[in-house]
């Protein structure tokens, strides 16, 4: 179960956030709702709220997923490998420092990024990418292993990010995109596989039995639902022109 989550309210320079997707500018009113409704949507999980102010240094401080690590026992501050990132992290070692006795860092020249990092009960499948690269996941491994956690390498292919394509929901299931059919490091869990036309939804967050998804997807919400989860979905048109999704928003623990 999840009590707490930290989130960053978007600042202006959003509209200068790092992108790929080639949906459009983005309309930041609309995203500063679609960011309330978030919030609200966390409320209503059984979240208490951690809301941090607007850093308009770094545009992509939205997503503040990607910058640190939390797990039961320890929080890794991560080193993002978009050079724009480079920095973001800082911001959040006081507030951690609130919440965890133990604080550990990925070092240079180690580079990782949170949303390459799927937690499934004691185990975290970390994916090499374009910002994590195979140091930082070394790094991360003997952290994890330090409390009693383990991990392991995985190749997501062509992806931002491994939670892009892949959300463990507990009970042993992974909401999981097809572009995964023929990874093995996943096999012993039941797949809940997102179509094409769906892609987006592959990143959604678990909290308490609840599950957030990005509205309109109604063939993996029906999947979801018919597990026994409540489906909470969420508008995200604003952080997807960023490539941003669900997970990215919030440090949940
Ligand atoms: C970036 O490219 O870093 C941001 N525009 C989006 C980050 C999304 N984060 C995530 O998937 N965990």
């Amino acid at each position: 179960m999840f009590t707490k989550a930290i989130v960053r309210k978007p600042g202006k320079s959003v509209i200068d956030g790092i992108t790929t997707a080639g949906l459009g500018v983005v309309d930041y009113p609309k995203m500063c709702r679609q960011h309330e409704a978030y919030i609200n949507a966390l409320e209503k999980c059984g979240l208490q709220l951690i809301i941090l102010d607007e850093e308009e240094r770094f545009p992509d401080s939205v997503f503040m997923e990607d910058v640190a690590l939390l797990t039961p026992k320890c929080a890794v501050i991560t080193r993002p490998g978009a050079k724009s990132r480079q920095g973001e992290e800082l911001g959040l070692i006081e507030v951690l420092d609130s919440f965890y006795q133990n604080i550990e860092r990925i070092e240079k020249p180690g580079t990782l990024e949170a949303g390459d990092v799927m937690m499934a009960g004691d185990h975290f499948y970390i994916g090499l990418s374009e910002r994590t690269n195979q140091v930082g996941a070394d790094q991360l491994i003997k952290i994890l292993e330090k409390y009693g956690f383990s991990g392991s390498v995985v190749h997501p292919g062509d992806i931002l990010h491994l939670k892009t394509g892949i959300s463990y929901i507990e009970n042993n299931t992974v909401v999981i995109a097809e572009s995964f059919k023929t990874e093995q490091a996943f096999s012993s869990y039941k797949k809940l596989w997102v179509n094409k036309d769906e892609n987006y939804a592959a990143n959604c967050v678990w909290i308490n039995g609840n599950v957030l998804l990005p509205a309109g997807n109604p063939k993996i919400k029906a999947s979801i639902e018919n597990e026994g989860y409540r489906v909470i979905e969420l508008e995200m048109s604003e952080f997807q022109k960023l490539d941003g999704g669900l997970s990215c928003l919030s440090l949940r623990f």
